[in-house]
């Protein structure tokens, strides 16, 4: 195998226009491949930190520190090594950050080389970038795989942090559970998009979109975009609840103070006892089958409340709350928190550390979620992610923007290439 020749990181640009990473590995004999690192909005506290530069530049976003460290220290560690060996790579940089939170070099610079380190092996073994996840979970956890199409969660209905609307939830999502292909999935999510956006027309609301490509108009209440989504869903000729289901990302830490449970858009100031009062009856009344983030973080005894009341009839998923991190998983899973886990490379900093969150997931009977942060690049990583470690989750935004839409139609080439990989 060739070995790694050269690394070299520059700053480029995010979906928000916000400077982030683009980090290029190529070998001994010319073979080069980059990827991008992606940045959330909505973060958890416990997330690896992203090292910016915190100057007057770019309102203090640029990264050029963090480009500096690959350039100038971090390549020097890898220069040399085999790019197959992710793990040994991952491990060298983890090493010598040395600190929890990768906050010496930043965690956006050892992901960078991380990432682009896979995709270049997978280039230089002439297979697909899918089944090169595949063989670094076998070398990681000893395990097979089997391939497998995701299910995604298409947030078409965007509130939160990431719109300037007047809606709390963040994520409404639709997941075309029904569908036969991946095909049959993009046409459903397209139709009832677009459905949406000509019932938003009829009723005088916004069709702008939020920062995930789905639409962001004020709206009454978070039941009235329940009840939106639900007529296109009808309106495309499909049945809520059989063909099409409901996830909600709540993102509750970012509405969550004083003890409370704020609903600006609604005026309610809710316990938790209440918070998950509301959650039950909209679980109760709407086709929901799946909840991000109904706790704040360090809302403990509300996620075990939420994990008690709603855990038999919801997935309900820890995004804030677990920041893909094995070990405060493991905390989360003994004291009965959620019963799945949102997965996001960036949040813990490299692909080993990712893989091992999810092979721990696995081993808990936890169900993972591959996902995209609110501020994307046209990187595709993690549609081979999914699809290589047999993940049968994703959400990665609405059909819309080319920074959501680059991941799904990935899938669809994998699915046109790989008529045997069906979805989960
Ligand atoms: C989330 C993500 C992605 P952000 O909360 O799940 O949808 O948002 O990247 O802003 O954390
Ligand atoms: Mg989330």
């Amino acid at each position: 195998m060739q070995k790694i020749s050269l690394i070299n990181a520059i700053q480029v640009f995010d979906s928000r226009g916000v400077p982030t990473i683009s980090c290029k590995v190529s070998l001994e004999d010319g073979t080069s491949a980059s990827a991008m690192v992606p940045s959330g909005a909505s973060t958890g506290s416990k997330e690896a930190l992203e090292l910016r530069d915190n100057d007057i530049s770019y309102h203090g976003k640029s990264v050029t520190k963090a480009v500096n460290n690959i350039n100038n220290i971090l390549s020097s560690l890898v220069i040399g090594k085999n790019p197959s060996n992710q793990k040994e790579i991952d491990e060298l940089l983890i090493s010598f950050d040395d600190t929890e939170d990768k906050s010496k070099v930043g965690a956006n610079a050892i992901l960078a080389i991380s990432l682009a380190t896979a995709h270049v092996a997978a280039k230089a073994n002439k297979i697909s970038l899918y089944k090169h996840f595949s063989k670094v979970y076998r070398d990681i956890t000893g395990q097979n795989v089997t391939h497998c199409m995701p299910l995604p969660m298409f947030n078409i209905l965007n509130g939160g942090e990431h719109a300037d609307n007047n809606i709390d939830i963040q994520e409404f999502m639709i997941i075309p559970s029904g569908a036969k292909n991946f095909v049959q999935v993009m046409q459903w999510a397209t139709e009832i998009y677009h459905n949406l956006k000509k019932i938003l027309l009829k009723n005088n609301y916004s069709t702008a979109v939020g920062d995930e490509g789905g639409f962001a108009p004020s709206l009454d209440s978070n039941k009235e975009a329940l009840r939106l989504i639900v007529d296109a869903i009808k309106e495309s000729g499909l049945v809520p609840g059989k063909d099409v289901n409901i996830a909600l990302d709540c993102a509750a830490s970012e509405f969550f103070d004083d003890n409370k449970y704020i609903l600006k858009g609604e005026r309610k100031e809710l316990s938790s006892i209440q918070f998950v009062d509301y959650l039950d009856d909209l679980i109760q009344n709407y086709p929901i089958v799946s909840i991000e983030d109904g706790m704040d973080e360090n809302d403990k005894d509300g996620w075990k409340l939420l994990t008690e009341r709603l855990g038999s009839k919801c997935q309900l998923v820890g995004d804030d709350l677990f920041v893909t991190n094995k070990k405060i998983l493991k905390d989360g899973i003994n004291e009965e928190m959620a019963n799945s886990i949102l997965i996001k490379f960036n949040q813990v900093g490299s692909i080993t550390e990712t893989i091992e969150t999810i092979h721990f997931a696995n081993q808990n009977n936890f169900e993972s979620i591959i996902s995209h942060r609110s501020g994307e690049t046209e990187d595709t990583t993690i549609a081979d992610l999914a699809v290589g470690l047999g993940i049968g989750q994703i959400k990665t935004g609405a059909p819309c923007r080319s920074d959501r839409v680059a991941k799904y139609n990935r899938l669809l080439w994998i699915e046109e290439e790989s008529s045997n990989i069906l979805l989960k």
